[in-house]
């Protein structure tokens, strides 16, 4: 019994050395660290975080404690937690390249075969070139080009289509816009598309819900590595779901490959697999360069995903918060009336008459950023934030919820504005504060924010002059707050979708401007 307590009580004194000595060297060595939440050894900060489960939120709130910017341990981790425009456009834009890593974890790697993609990859010569590439072809079907509208119209018409099937019943639109939406993206990855209720649809459906659910959330099992040894359920769930996306990339994958020809790009993929092919035949060597197979289906499943979850996201948010505020979806259905009417549908040349709905579309950016907490960036050497010192290796998570609820910078943050982006006389204006990165910045910036915002433009108005959306009678309010993840969603809400008069019979595409041919 004894020797039990002396080991004890020698284990404790060797622990408290650890920490004291931490404290101290953070406290003599270096004055510039920045404030940071109590640490323990091996749980680090870990008891403070206990039992918030919107992490964007407490950080937000530890500002009154700790300032704009402190540091915490998860585990061994060390983790700056940024909350200023300021600071966050340091790490982002001024220092962009010294903040460009990203911290490999369980949950990550199982998602992207060991970080052979784009947004979870760690800064390196590959990334760098799978990024040119996406971002040359994302650019060839997007804005100015006429055919990625065509193919948004056609999917807009075909959800309203849809709801006009659905009126006056309560439904959570949550799959119609997500079959939406995934048409659109599927059209430029795959120049495929789903018809409803198809299975490989429904288990796409599946599989990415169950992705969002588990994956880069900060998970105890991202934090020590180790615990994957042990059975985790949301470790088998990701497994499961990964395995059935990769299913589905293959094929995809496999079916472009039999009828590749180099004169003909059809769609993202054809334009990885042309990359790929050149620098087979110009020797450039495509395994060191990093356009391997596992890349290429990593890459376009990166775009896939994040083409679905983000937007769909956002237009859920969008109505949501339309049903909350009824003034607001009434204005934007006048400004539709007004400028563009019954006889023709919404066309991304309508954008600079429709400055209400550009500003309802930015408002809800702002209000619920898709990522809150963004992908925590790395520093790949030693730096600086502000007047501190940063160290290699520490994680930097920008807290965008914190920046976008600034009260310094927003007046009433919480509340639902969009009339804050726009001028006097109600038209467009520059966002009045700088305190706004719905899509981040710097070398690492969103890829799809140009199509998003089309997205984003063509279903909301195509939605709006043709339905007034509400809540079903019996049915409450859509919640706000969300559920944490790697995107904020909300939670799922019924819909009730009626169309405006004048539409109830005329409810396709008005003969002026068909769309459904392709
Ligand atoms: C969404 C689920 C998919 O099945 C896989 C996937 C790939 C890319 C991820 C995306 C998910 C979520 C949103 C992410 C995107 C990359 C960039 C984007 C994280 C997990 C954001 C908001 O940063």
């Amino acid at each position: 019994m004894e020797w039990f307590i002396y080991t004890c009580v020698f284990a404790a004194v060797v622990l408290m050395g650890f920490y004291m000595k931490r404290k101290m060297r953070g406290f003599l060595i270096d004055n510039r660290s920045p404030p940071s939440l109590p640490s323990f050894p091996v749980i680090g900060s870990l008891l403070c975080l206990k039992g918030h489960s919107l992490p964007h939120i407490f950080f937000q709130q530890l500002q009154k404690k700790y300032g704009d910017m402190y540091s915490l341990m998860m585990g061994p981790h060390k983790v700056l937690i940024v909350n200023n425009h300021l600071h966050a456009k340091e790490v982002l834009l001024k220092k962009g390249k010294i903040f460009a890593g990203r911290a490999r974890t369980v949950t990550t790697d199982i998602l992207t075969r060991d970080g052979k993609d784009i947004a979870f990859a760690d800064y390196s010569n590959t990334w760098r070139f799978h990024r040119k590439i996406v971002h040359g072809a994302l650019c060839m079907f997007g804005e100015g080009s006429a055919s990625i509208e065509k193919i948004i119209c056609r999917e807009a018409s075909s959800l309203c289509e849809v709801l006009t099937d659905l009126q006056s019943c309560a439904v959570d639109l949550a799959p119609e816009l997500t079959h939406a939406v995934t048409n659109v993206v599927c059209s430029l990855c795959f120049n495929s598309s789903y018809k409803r209720g198809d299975p490989e649809f429904e288990g796409m459906l599946q599989y990415s819900q169950g992705i969002v659910n588990t994956v880069a959330k900060d998970s105890l099992v991202d934090i020590f590595s180790w615990l994957q040894l042990f059975p985790n359920e949301d470790l088998r769930i990701l497994k499961h779901c990964v395995s059935m996306r990769d299913k589905l990339l293959k094929k995809k994958y496999e079916e472009h490959k039999v009828d590749y020809s180099d004169n003909v790009q059809r769609d993202l993929l054809d334009a990885l697999l042309r990359a790929k092919s050149s620098s087979e035949n110009n020797n450039t060597g495509s395994q060191e360069i990093g356009l391997t197979e596992d890349h290429l289906l990593m890459t376009v499943g990166d775009i896939f995903g994040a083409g679905v979850e983000t937007t769909t996201t956002v237009l859920k948010w969008s109505i949501a918060y339309l049903i909350h505020h009824p003034q607001v979806q009434k204005k934007i259905q006048e400004e539709l009336d007004s400028k563009i009417g019954k006889d023709r549908h919404p066309l991304l040349n309508d954008r600079g008459n429709l400055p209400y709905l550009e500003a309802t579309i930015r408002e809800v950016l702002r209000i619920r950023p898709v990522a809150p907490l963004l992908i925590p960036h790395v520093a790949l050497s030693d730096s600086s934030i502000g007047e501190y010192n940063i160290q290699k290796g520490t994680r930097v998570i920008i807290n965008l919820w914190s920046i976008h609820h600034d009260e310094k910078e927003w007046k009433n943050p919480d509340l639902f504005i969009p009339e804050r982006f726009l001028d006097k006389e109600g038209n467009s204006a520059s966002p009045p504060s700088l305190s706004y990165l719905p899509f981040g910045a710097g070398i690492r910036v969103c890829l799809g924010e140009a199509l998003a915002k089309m997205e984003l433009f063509l279903f909301l108005s195509w939605i709006l002059q043709r339905f007034t959306l509400g809540v079903p009678s019996g049915q409450p309010l859509p919640d706000l707050q969300g559920k944490f993840g790697v995107v904020l969603q909300p939670q799922k809400f019924k819909v009730e979708a009626r169309l405006r008069p004048g539409w109830e019979k005329n409810t396709q595409v008005p003969q002026n401007n068909e769309v459904k041919s392709d």
